[in-house]
Order: structure tokens, then C-alpha cells, then sequence
């Protein structure tokens, strides 16, 4: 059978669960994923600066890791040719490119430091977001926002502001709104004597960027949340309550990265409860195991999980949906390739689900009859129709997109010495 017969069949058998597939792919076709820069070269960044602080950490030393903004945009652009759609791209603000010789900080960035993404932007059709960056930096040792120093606090509230400049400068750009997300890994490794005093402190910093003023259909800033990091183990002052209350009271945007809470709790769960309450959310999509370890994504349960409660919801249009992992011991393209492509496919999985008709089912008290078609259904043949989706975005389908990282890496990584 050829793939298009192989879509034909697939596509009768959805439709006799009253599945339409051409609607399906349709929709995800305007499904844009913000695909995260910071893979590309471990969150090293263009500053040539110190080690990753933060809380975060990347463990791995595969070869062939991007040294610069011309190794990475020439890596991004080899996956976005991989992945099928446009997207978006998420860039860090210690990803400025200085002019030759020029010295900047974190609080002297500007629009024109970003100039060379917005031109890959452009020439790729896609968005972009926005985050500054409140670590890797010699000002970033534990608190930042929060720091009981108003020069240290002081320092990084004119870095979120210079910040929220580059994402107007992003979405005046691109055309796209551009969503600028906050997250610092404040906090400490044991046990503190005051958890309330950095907590104001870091709503007090945070309302003095919103304070700068600006357009809010343009610019989208969203507060992340974390249980905790290395090196943070016992308190972070940016925790799970005090980011969702911090965002609903000032009226942007909660984020949740599904890497951020403890092992039993399940962002699929938060997103319809969040969404009762705030037209829009944003997502970190990643894969802990074990802990925030941020594993390329996979299709597993959760991660279909997620993107069925956003399709479920019908809020497509209502969650900002963006990758965040970074994984150093496998080829980083083929991880951005892996990850993105795994969210797609869970969305497609979403799409390709009758779920009015479960709901009718849930209504009516017939869960014996929801489970059984539940679990039949993930029998489907999703790959088919993902394949359809993949020729149809002139790129290559299920496993054979891997022969183009293996060329890749022996024509361009392997001479990265
Ligand atoms: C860290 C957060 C945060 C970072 C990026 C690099 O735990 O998830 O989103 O991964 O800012
Ligand atoms: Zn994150």
C-alpha cells in the first residue's frame, strides 16, 4: 500500500467513530509550538560567560554542540526543515549578540542585539517568544528579584524591562504576539528563616517591570513556577501558589512547565482547572524522570495526556504552548526534532479522539463503556494520518527523518572540534 492509501483507510476507520481526519489536520496545521533555542547548545548562550547557575543542569558532552549564533541558527534551521508546520522560537536573552567588541549586561540589552533572530525568524516564517534570563550571571547567586539588595534587585528588574522591550521589538517584528516569560531559580538550599520576605520581594520586583508599560495584544508575560532546583532544594521563592496567585491577581498569564511539580502531580490535570479561570496559560512541555531532569519529550501518557485536555477544552487558541528540555548526551538537533514532533503527534492524537462523544459518556455515569472505548481507541491508526500530515508538509515521515541527523552530523557536527 502506498502512504496514500494506507491515509485513505485510516481515514474511513476514523470516520466510522465519527472522527473527521481532514479537519484534524487541518487544525493542526495553525498549531504553533514555540521550539526552545537553548537545546541547540546546552543554555550556554552568546556570553561566553561561566557555567549554567540557576537550579538547572545539563549532563552530557555529545559531540557536535553549537558554538556560536551561527552554529546555532545553522542547527535550528536543519530541525525546523525536519519538523512539519511553522512554529516559533523561543530564545533566551543571553543569546544577544554583541557587536564586535561591544560590552553588554543583561540590564543593557536592546532590540538590536536580537536583530540577526529576528531575520531567521523572518526568512522561516516563524514567531517568537521571549525570556530573560535571571541566571548564569555573577548577580544571580541564589536570590535575584528576590535579593534583600535593592542594587542586586534593582539590576534585574532593568533586565526584565530591557526584555519586555525586545518582545515588542519581537511581535512588531514578526507580526506574532510574543510571549515573555518570568522564571528565576531563586530560592534556597535549606531550610530558610524567612519565606514571605523574598516572596514580596520578588511580586514587589515583578509588578516594577509590568510598571514599564506596555501592549498587552503585542506582548504576553507569563509567570513559571517551580517546586524546587539543584542546589534549591528547600524553598523557591517563585513557588506553585505564589506564581498562579502573582499571575491572576495582575491579570498575565500562569505557566506551567510539567517539570515543576512533585512526581505524583500531572499538569493535565491543571490546565482545564487553570483555564476556568484565565483566558490564557502557557506550557513548558518537557519530561521529567525522577525529577525536573528535562528529557526530550516523548509520545507517552502524559504528554498525550496534556495536549488531549487542550483539544478537549477547545483552547488551541487559548494555551501557549512551548518546549523546554535540554538533553547533552544525544545529537541536540535530533532531540529538538524528537521533542517537537512528539508534541504534534499528541495533539494530532487529541484531535483524532471522538471526545464529544466520550464526554456524552462520562455525562450519562457509562464508564465501563468509556474505559473500553478509551482504551480501544488508542489502537487507532494515528501513524498513518500523522504520515499524511508529514507528506503533506513535504517532510520526511515516521523514522526515516533520522538518515538527514546522521548526514548532518557527519558533513557539519562532526567537524565542530
Ligand atoms: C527551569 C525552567 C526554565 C528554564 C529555561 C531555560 O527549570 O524550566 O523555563 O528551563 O528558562
Ligand atoms: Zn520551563
Amino acid at each position: 500500500m502506498t502512504q496514500n492509501q494506507r491515509y485513505e483507510s485510516a481515514k474511513e476507520l476514523y470516520a466510522k467513530i465519527g472522527v473527521d481526519t481532514e479537519a484534524a489536520l487541518a487544525k493542526l496545521q495553525d498549531v504553533r509550538i514555540s521550539m526552545h533555542c537553548w537545546q541547540a547548545d546546552d543554555v550556554h548562550g552568546f556570553e561566553g560567560t561561566g557555567e549554567l547557575s540557576g537550579g538547572i543542569q545539563t549532563t552530557g558532552n555529545y559531540p557536535g554542540i553549537a558554538r556560536n549564533y551561527e552554529e546555532v541558527f545553522a542547527d535550528l534551521d536543519k530541525a525546523l526543515s525536519m519538523i512539519p508546520g511553522t512554529h516559533k522560537i523561543n530564545v533566551h536573552a543571553n543569546y544577544a549578540i554583541a557587536e564586535d567588541g561591544e560590552v553588554i549586561d543583561r540590564d543593557t540589552i536592546e532590540p538590536r542585539h536580537f536583530k540577526k533572530w529576528v531575520e531567521f525568524a523572518k526568512a522561516h516564517n516563524c514567531g517568537l517568544d521571549f525570556n530573560p534570563t535571571f541566571f548564569s550571571h555573577p548577580k544571580a547567586s541564589g536570590l535575584t528579584l528576590s535579593h534583600p539588595d535593592k542594587e542586586i534587585r534593582d539590576f534585574w528588574v532593568r533586565h526584565g524591562i530591557a526584555c519586555i522591550r525586545i518582545s515588542e521589538y519581537f511581535a512588531n517584528e514578526t507580526g506574532y504576539p510574543c510571549v515573555m516569560n518570568i522564571w528565576t531559580g531563586d530560592g534556597t538550599k535549606d531550610i530558610p528563616a524567612d519565606r514571605m520576605g523574598p516572596r514580596a520581594r520578588y511580586a514587589e520586583s515583578i509588578d516594577r517591570i509590568l510598571a514599564c508599560g506596555y501592549d498587552k495584544s503585542k506582548v504576553y508575560v507569563t509567570v513559571e513556577s517551580k517546586v524546587f532546583g539543584i542546589g534549591v532544594e528547600a524553598y523557591t521563592v517563585g513557588s506553585g501558589e505564589f506564581s498562579l496567585a502573582y499571575a491572576l491577581t495582575r491579570g498575565i498569564t500562569p505557566l506551567m512547565d510539567n517539570g515543576h511539580y512533585h512526581p505524583t502531580e500531572v499538569v493535565s490535570d491543571k490546565i482545564p482547572a487553570l483555564l476556568v479561570f484565565s483566558d490564557k496559560i502557557a506550557l513548558h512541555i518537557t519530561r521529567p524522570i525522577r525529577w525536573d531532569s528535562d528529557h526530550v519529550v516523548a509520545f507517552d501518557d502524559e504528554t498525550r495526556e496534556m495536549m488531549k485536555e487542550v483539544v478537549r477544552c477547545d483552547a488551541l487558541d487559548r494555551v501557549f504552548l512551548a518546549t523546554d528540555y535540554f538533553d547533552a548526551s544525544i545529537n541536540r538537533v535530533g532531540a529538538l526534532v524528537i521533542g517537537m514532533r512528539n508534541v504534534q503527534k499528541a495533539i494530532l492524537n487529541a484531535l483524532l479522539t471522538p471526545n464529544a462523544a466520550l464526554k456524552e459518556l462520562q455525562d450519562a455515569g457509562n464508564y465501563s463503556k468509556l474505559l473500553a472505548l478509551s482504551e480501544e481507541y488508542k489502537l487507532m491508526p494515528l501513524g498513518d494520518v500523522w504520515n499524511e500530515f508529514c507528506a503533506r508538509n513535504g517532510v520526511n515521515p515516521c523514522h526515516c527523518w533520522y538518515g538527514e541527523i546522521e548526514e548532518y552530523e557527519n558533513t557539519t557536527l562532526a567537524l565542530r572540534k
